[in-house]
């Protein structure tokens, strides 16, 4: 019998006690991320599909924040699909949106519930905002149109829209949808938002400067910053 063990079992739990603990003891070294690993990790995880079933609206969702813009749409209105690709072109962001709204009554269902899911989906992919930009903002041009977008992570919803529509309907849609949509989007993906159309005279290119700002301002918020690995973007601790 070999000294100090007063058994093959008792030798045997010492030898896997030592192995571990140092297995314990050099994991945090083993697995230490460098922030560009972090990034990469955070990024493969930054999708999300919801779905939303009401007797007004069928949704379906899918997003990814690491995308490249691709998308598809299937909503029953083109005008408002037009406005979706610019988020999707413009932030990176893959989209697909697949709506069967009550358009018999008339968009409003559907661009309302649109923003609300996707509004949805963005709060489940930004998951705990570790290591998240948090704020974005950007100017876009179209022409004689300028409009300004500025958005904020915080975990409040709070809008405030500042658009002087020139026309009431562009492309068939009642442009009065366009604040139901942001709404939506606001209250479910818990975020400030200040939408300002500076000029403008033709509303086509008033909404569009918008859209297109409004994907801008996302991409820049979403983006994942690798001096902040690991933080969260706020001193509070929580968003
Ligand atoms: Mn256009």
């Amino acid at each position: 019998m070999p000294v100090g063990f007063a058994s093959r079992a008792e030798r045997f739990s010492s030898i896997f006690a030592v192995w571990l603990y140092s297995f314990a003891a050099y994991q945090p070294i083993m697995f230490a991320l460098s922030p560009n690993d972090f990034v990469e990790q955070v990024m493969a995880e930054r999708t999300a599909s919801v779905e939303r079933n009401t007797l007004e609206t069928q949704i379906k969702v899918s997003i990814n924040l690491d995308g490249s813009g691709k998308a598809s749409f299937d909503t029953g209105v083109p005008f408002f699909e037009h406005m979706l690709d610019q988020i999707a072109r413009h932030g990176l962001i893959d989209l697909d949106i697949y709506c069967k709204g009550d358009l018999h009554i008339d968009d409003h269902h559907t661009v309302e519930d649109v923003g609300i899911t996707l509004g949805q989906a963005f709060a489940k992919a930004v998951g705990d905002k570790k290591g998240m930009t948090r704020y974005g903002h950007s100017y876009v041009p179209l022409d004689e149109a300028l409009s300004r977008v500025v958005i904020d992570f915080s975990g409040r919803p709070g809008l405030q829209m500042h658009v002087p529509f020139t026309r009431a309907v562009v492309g068939g849609f009642d442009v009065d949808l366009f604040q139901e949509f942001f709404q939506g989007f606001v209250n479910h993906a818990q975020v400030s938002l200040h939408i300002d159309n500076l000029r403008g005279v033709n509303t086509h290119h008033q909404i569009e400067t918008v859209f297109k700002a409004f994907g801008r301002a996302l991409r820049m918020a979403v983006e994942l910053d690798p001096r902040m690995a690991g933080q969260m973007p706020s001193t509070k601790g929580v968003l």
